[in-house]
């Protein structure tokens, strides 16, 4: 087996977006363009000689194939071990558990999370560094310098290596170590939760749940801890095996794409508690029966309720949520005296909060929870963390969310997506709200009068870096916002994302619809930014 170094020529497309680099299967299937990638991410780092790399990815086509490219590519530039999950499989947040627990160096995750996949849709990859966590800024801004630069990389010459046996095998120097893809994730959450009261509520016969796993990576883990560890009946996952295209459908948590589980959560038999998660499972969704939580109102219950659970009940240091997350998070925080820290959007930016110990749990309003256990979202730990509080309180999610909305008031709250629009039109839209920025303060549109526009920047309480340009922020006097944001995931065009909220105290106003309630700004967001003008559409391409 010899390293062998071979010559090739840089793309110009390799900058790493909110999540990784994501492309059409097709980009990544021309000649080097994934070897280019994964050398500019060895080529960024120090340090890793002899070290250990995690390896693993959701299971979607092309996956196998990567994952045989990046061995011998670790191997040819001087790793000394890689952890690979069992056939190549690994949640986002289990590679980010295995990288903690094992001290690893880093690890590369291959996933295009809620994208779609199959020949013809879309593939992914990520560098984690050693907390666990996304690469932050200053890496992948290496990465993307080194990959318009590259002029070589490194490969061992060798046969495939079998990843479907466990167990260790040699790749040159280095260890190749297949290892089972749950049993680490699945003991850290034997860690942090009552298994035995989850048990008992999942086997008592009075309670029912369902689970979606939506033909993506957290099948086998859903599986293992639902069904076979906590007793639930079989059935109670639904489709748990892991398809390299998803089945054809996206597998993102929301009630577009979640339409089996909606239909059931929404229909006359419902269970009491329904959940999914997406294609590398960081993210979940959670319903009760005919009853739908926002991922913002998630994560603000999971944060009044941490005390319950047992790694939470000493409390939380702090909360943090993305900037377009609504606010509910806030009220519990202030209520507590902790501190809520507001980020730019992408997880990578709650990395150094959850390492300085300044905040315990996070969220996302794109369906995103997690907290210091890992480095990462976490779909399943989202939805042990809501089994654990039902199985305490004995009460419905429905009941649960309504009493959090009567103590602390309910902030509405909706995303309008509008994908695939032309890119040149809304980079277009994008300019014409800014041109009316410098005169939006203080204008009133109907009841509302605009307190303040700006487009978000961050500056990092812990190493200082500042972000900018991490989305148009439009609040009014009333502590309402509207958020533009252009998508950094997507890979067809640009997507369009717009967040609107609203916060109601009045418990007689809770029932309402948030279409309705959010209906004064949907419409002053459409008067500012033309959104049916530039994008050409009528509608918004998915809502939640
Ligand atoms: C989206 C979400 C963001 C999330 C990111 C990665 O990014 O809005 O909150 O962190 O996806 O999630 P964007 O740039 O498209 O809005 V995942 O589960 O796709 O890794
Ligand atoms: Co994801």
């Amino acid at each position: 087996m010899s390293i062998q170094t071979l010559a090739t020529s840089p793309f110009a497309d390799q900058k790493p977006g909110t999540s990784g680099l994501r492309k059409s299967v097709s980009i990544f299937q021309q000649p080097h363009y994934l070897e280019n990638f994964v050398q500019a991410i060895f080529n960024s780092l120090e340090g890793f000689q002899g070290k250990t790399l995690v390896l693993g990815g959701d299971g979607r086509y092309y996956n196998r194939e990567a994952v045989q490219i990046i061995l011998k590519m670790a191997a040819a530039n001087g790793f000394g071990r890689v952890k690979v999950g069992q056939g190549g499989i690994l949640s986002t947040p289990a590679a980010s558990c295995i990288i903690r627990k094992y001290g690893a160096f880093g690890g590369i995750i291959l996933s295009a999370s809620h994208n779609p996949g199959g020949p013809n849709a879309d593939f992914g990859i990520k560098y984690n560094i050693g907390n666990g966590g996304p690469a932050p800024e200053k890496v992948t801004d290496a990465i993307f310098a080194n990959s318009k630069t590259i002029t070589e990389y490194k490969q061992l010459a060798a046969p495939d290596v079998d990843i479907d046996r466990l167990g260790e095998s040699r790749l040159g120097d280095m260890v190749v170590e297949v290892i089972d893809s749950v049993s680490d994730y699945q003991a850290l959450m034997e860690s942090l939760f009552d298994f035995d009261r989850i048990q008992h509520l999942l086997t008592n016969g009075s309670f029912r749940m369902c689970m979606d796993s939506l033909h993506a990576v957290t099948g086998p883990y859903a599986h293992a801890i639902f069904e076979k560890r906590l007793g639930a009946p079989a059935g109670t996952v639904i489709h748990g095996v892991p398809l390299e295209d998803f089945g054809g459908g996206h597998p993102d948590p929301n009630l577009v794409y979640a339409h089996d589980l909606v239909e059931l959560m929404f229909g006359p038999d419902a269970p009491d508690f329904g959940a999914a998660s997406d294609g590398d499972g960081d993210r979940n969704m959670i319903l009760g029966q005919r009853f739908f939580v926002t991922p913002s109102d998630s994560l603000a219950v999971l944060a009044a309720n941490a005390k319950l659970v047992p790694g939470y009940k000493d409390g939380l240091a702090g909360i943090a949520r993305s900037m377009p997350t609504s606010a509910a998070a806030d009220r519990v925080a202030a209520r507590l005296g902790i501190d809520c820290y507001e980020t730019p959007t992408g997880w990578k930016f709650f990395g150094n909060l959850l390492d300085a110990g300044k905040a315990t749990l996070c969220g996302e309003e794109s369906f995103g929870t997690g907290s210091n256990h890992v480095r990462e979202k976490d779909g399943l730990w989202a939805v042990l963390f809501w089994l654990n509080i039902l199985a305490v309180r004995q009460e419905s999610v429905e009941q649960i969310v309504r009493e959090h909305w009567q103590t602390y008031g309910r902030n509405f709250y909706s995303r309008h997506d509008y994908e695939a629009v032309q890119s040149d039109r809304a980079h277009a839209l994008v300019d014409y709200i800014h041109a009316q920025m410098p005169s939006l303060k203080g204008k009133t549109f109907g009841a509302y009068t605009v307190d303040y526009a700006d487009d978000f920047s961050y500056t990092d309480p812990v190493d200082g870096s500042v972000s900018k340009n991490q989305g148009i922020r439009i609040g009014f006097t009333d502590g309402s916002r509207i958020v533009f944001r252009l998508s950094g995931t997507g890979t067809q065009g640009a997507t369009l994302r717009l967040y609107l909220e609203s916060y109601e105290p009045n418990i007689a106003k809770h029932h309402l619809d948030p279409q309705v309630a959010l209906g004064d700004l949907i419409a002053i967001a459409e008067e500012i930014a033309q959104i049916k003008h530039y994008t050409g559409m009528e509608k918004p391409t998915v809502i939640t």
